[in-house]
């Protein structure tokens, strides 16, 4: 029993009931406090590192003070909790996000300026939280910041890497990893919480006990002690903040006495080592499966805290089992904490006394899973004997759900053997495999896709079985979304001002439909050209960033053609710089004066590859050994330049996604979810150049077919040109013929070495249809060039695109998810 001082203290309570002031003298003070008692600093030598971390320590306080409201808050109503649970949370800064939120950017800058620092050479000394690979991870970090700002209950839950996503260099054209030591520096946002850890197990066996009323009991396992961090979510024109708890092991009871005692030290924290190694690196692929062992005790010791966590929050209200689905509600962020399903039933079984019925009814009621692939590869599974050895009791429960559920299928539907395996939970290989989906669907009540397309093609093709099954109303969609607080406001303040000019003030920041005011103004002389100006001015500040990055001098006037994403076959960075040699060799054909005539492009490259994936990495090399010949072809000069930007990563995203003209979206339709970029940069005043998949196609309803440049085959037609691909492929298209006798030529470097990427842009080994879409995407490109050299209407294009994407921001898809699947209200700190 630890002893607690007397909390009724008024004292106390006086004290943090007051409002933390706001005002320049107060800030400059607490940091004056920070940099002398936190950080043993003083006049003579606090350097930039030390005064960013003097003023976010400040805002440290802050967010704390709303953090603790908010939570009191919600628990004095009962209100209904969102666990948002996600392997990944790809964060970013959080410095100026915060100041933004707190509506104290003006008295910063004034104090960092008193400091004898620029507030923006400050956000720079801050490194990203990259606890995540792509897309799935910023999309949790966008949901977190909405729940929050849209006033909802929602905590995301998560796991703390000590090392977060790889730091990509490019050397000789290569990526080369290294590692993301982002714990080095002390991180003012986040709250470790010793006491609010749980035992999670591994390994052992199970026990009939008939005493307990499940019958087993789960024996002689591993024990590790799991302890939470807290990151408070700052939230723009509310008071609430959210949460984002990251479980990290503790390792310090691990500390082996005996051994330590024998002489033998390193042994004495070989367990120490082992809990260490749980939490240290985030798996670095994206729409791949890893299997290993240590990723799977990682979703499972994230699964297991946050159960314990979510089951202890419950307990706290003193509300029956039969409500807790009314006060909870658990959102699995793709499979990976799916095991969280047969967690919270093993506790009610076997540790509340409760019968599997009742127990199922209310698993059921609480979980719902989002689905973000399609693609087979990405699809996770886990081998029955490594589950059964690290997670005995799981695997027992796994195949008990799977028992009941058949046996409800086979009364619902008379079905034959066949049917009942292919839908079975576990796969019947060598050997047997658990399908991580099919129990996601199967202890959820609602299955969502992230894009109207791709939540009908789940439904038609990977889970049609479980349409049948459940019938199609289980299976919804909500289409993706970003915030617009990062998004817009804050990496645009050119663009933001415009926009706040328009509105009157800056009630759009939360309530971005309001943007759609913008095309009032399309007409307007004066506002087109300062719409211009802004994305000018964003480009030039790119053009600044790739210079230091690359060492590259691009011009700023020329158009900016934009890829950045992770590098994936599907997405087809390949058919890109394809695309790339084909314009080389055109304008190579060239006069000199015909040459200049031409629309002058920047393309730029940005992305990182798993590090396993052999392809990828080699189209990043072929990127880069492209570029090398064509930004030093004399010939070319500015008509051409060609850039790899290293280490893609959220805030490097801040500094592209203003900057572009056109950006590509061109993944083989059907395979992108949803993409969220395309949101990003259309937003942001740039046109998109895409295929028709994933959110691109809503984009294009919401701002008009005429305004996006479409091109490529369509999902439905997808199969059919793999099939012929492979028995009765048509001639190859001449340009892209001309294009590999280029590269055969050897002017980009040893043939042999790129000869694969040749392969798998035509003929049977072209799976994602490079070959099939080139004609369409070089038309497309035209097209882009004509309609850039006719400024005008370009103008025109991208303010109305800009001014109609009110749909795609992340409030209006929490929104969606708090009525179509979590059943819950919004509800104001300060309301
Ligand atoms: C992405 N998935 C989708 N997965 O590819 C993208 O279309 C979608 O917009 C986005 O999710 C958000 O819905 C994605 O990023 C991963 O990175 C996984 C990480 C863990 C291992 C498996 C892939």
């Amino acid at each position: 029993q630890t002893k607690r001082s007397d909390v009724s203290n008024s004292e106390y309570a006086k004290f943090v009931s007051q409002e933390v002031p706001r005002d320049e003298v107060s800030i400059l003070n607490s940091v004056f406090s920070h940099l002398a008692y936190t950080f043993h600093k003083n006049p003579s030598n606090t350097e930039a590192m030390d005064a960013y971390n003097g003023i976010a320590f400040t805002i440290r306080d802050r967010l704390l003070k709303r953090l603790e409201d908010t939570d009191s808050h919600f628990i004095s109503i009962n209100a209904k909790r969102i666990n948002y649970m996600s392997m990944e949370f790809l964060i970013g800064r959080t410095f100026d996000n915060a100041m933004l939120a707190l509506g104290l950017r003006k008295e910063y800058s004034a104090v960092s300026n008193t400091l004898g620092f620029n507030l923006e050479d400050l956000i720079d000394e801050e490194r990203d939280a990259a606890l995540g690979n792509g897309g799935l991870g910023r999309l949790a970090a966008c949901f977190v910041d909405s729940m929050a700002c849209c006033n909802y209950n929602g905590w995301g839950y998560g796991l703390r890497y000590r090392y977060g996503m790889f730091q990509q260099q490019i050397i000789n054209g290569y990526q080369v990893e290294a590692p993301d030591c982002w714990m080095d520096n002390p991180n003012p946002w986040e709250f470790p919480r010793p006491e609010i850890s749980y035992k999670v197990k591994f390994y052992g066996n199970i026990a009939k006990t008939p005493s307990t009323s499940s019958g087993y009991t789960w024996e002689n396992a591993v024990e590790y002690d799991v302890m939470a961090f807290d990151t408070p979510v700052p939230a723009f024109g509310t008071k609430n903040v959210g949460n984002i708890r990251l479980w990290s092991c503790k390792t310090n009871d691990l500390f082996d006495l005996n051994r330590f005692n024998a002489g033998d030290y390193p042994g004495a924290t070989g367990n120490m080592v082992a809990a260490d190694i749980l939490t240290y690196v985030l798996y670095p692929n994206d729409n791949q499966n890893a299997g290993k062992e240590l990723r799977l005790k990682q979703e499972y010791m994230f699964v297991s805290a946050t159960i314990q966590d979510i089951i202890h929050r419950f307990k706290l209200t003193g509300k029956p089992w039969s409500e807790f689905h009314e006060l909870v509600a658990i959102q699995l962020n793709d499979t990976h904490p799916t095991l969280g399903i047969a967690e919270l039933q093993r506790i009610l079984v076997d540790e509340e006394a409760m019968s599997w019925d009742a127990a199922w009814d209310i698993v059921t009621k609480s979980f719902a899973f989002t689905n973000h692939t399609i693609l087979p590869e990405a699809l996770e599974k886990w081998p029955v004997p490594m589950m059964g050895k690290i997670l005995p009791r799981h695997l027992g429960i796994i195949f008990d759900i799977n028992l009941f559920f058949l046996q409800h299928v086979e009364k619902s539907i008379p079905s034959e053997r066949e049917f009942l395996s292919r839908i079975s939970i576990i796969e019947e290989s060598s050997p047997q495999q658990v399908r991580m989906a099919y129990l996601a669907i199967v202890g959820s009540h609602r299955v969502n896709g992230v894009a109207q397309i791709h939540s009908d093609i789940i439904k038609a093709t990977i889970f049609s079985e479980f349409v049948k099954v459940f019938g199609s109303d289980k299976f919804v969609n909500v289409t993706n979304g970003v915030t617009t607080r990062r998004w817009v406001n804050q990496c645009n303040p050119g663009l933001s001002a415009l926009i706040t000019e328009t509105v009157g003030d800056e009630s759009w920041v939360d309530d971005y439909p309001k943007a759609h005011l913008l095309e009032s103004r399309v007409n307007d002389e004066d506002f087109r050209k300062r719409w211009w100006d802004v994305k000018q001015a964003n480009k030039l500040r790119l053009a600044t960033y790739i210079k230091d990055t690359c060492g590259i001098t691009v011009n700023h006037d020329a158009l900016f053609d934009i890829q950045v994403k992770r590098i994936h076959e599907y997405k087809r960075q390949l058919m890109n710089i394809l695309g790339v040699i084909h314009r080389y060799n055109t304008l190579k054909k060239m006069t000199p004066e015909q040459r200049q005539d031409q629309v002058h492009r920047v393309i730029i490259f940005a992305g990182k590859s798993a590090s396993g994936y052999y392809i990828a990495k080699l189209i990043i090399k072929f990127i880069n050994s492209v570029a090398d010949v064509v930004n030093n072809d004399k010939d070319i000069g500015d008509v051409l330049k060609v850039v790899f930007i290293p280490d893609y990563c959220v805030s490097a995203a801040e500094v592209i996604v203003p900057a572009s003209d056109i950006s590509q979206h061109i993944s083989t339709a059907g395979t992108e979810a949803s993409g969220t970029s395309n949101m990003k940069f259309v937003m942001n005043g740039g046109l998109i150049l895409g295929t028709v998949d994933g959110a691109n196609v809503e984009i294009a309803e919401e701002v008009g077919d005429d305004q996006i440049f479409m091109f490529g085959v369509l999902a439905h037609e997808v199969d059919e040109f793999r099939f012929n691909l492979r028995y009765h492929p048509d001639p190859l298209d001449a340009n892209l013929q001309a294009v590999y006798d280029t590269i055969k030529s050897g002017v980009f470097g040893n043939p042999d070495e790129f000869n694969p990427l040749v392969e798998c842009s035509h003929g049977p080994g072209d799976n994602y249809l490079v070959s099939v879409d080139f004609a369409s995407y070089l038309m497309a490109q035209d097209a882009v060039d004509a309609l850039y050299k006719d400024r005008e209407s370009w103008i025109t294009k991208s303010i109305l695109c800009g001014s109609r994407m009110g749909k795609f921001t992340s409030d209006r898809s929490i929104t969606d998810y708090a009525e179509n699947i979590w059943n819950i209200e919004p509800s104001a700190v300060d309301a």
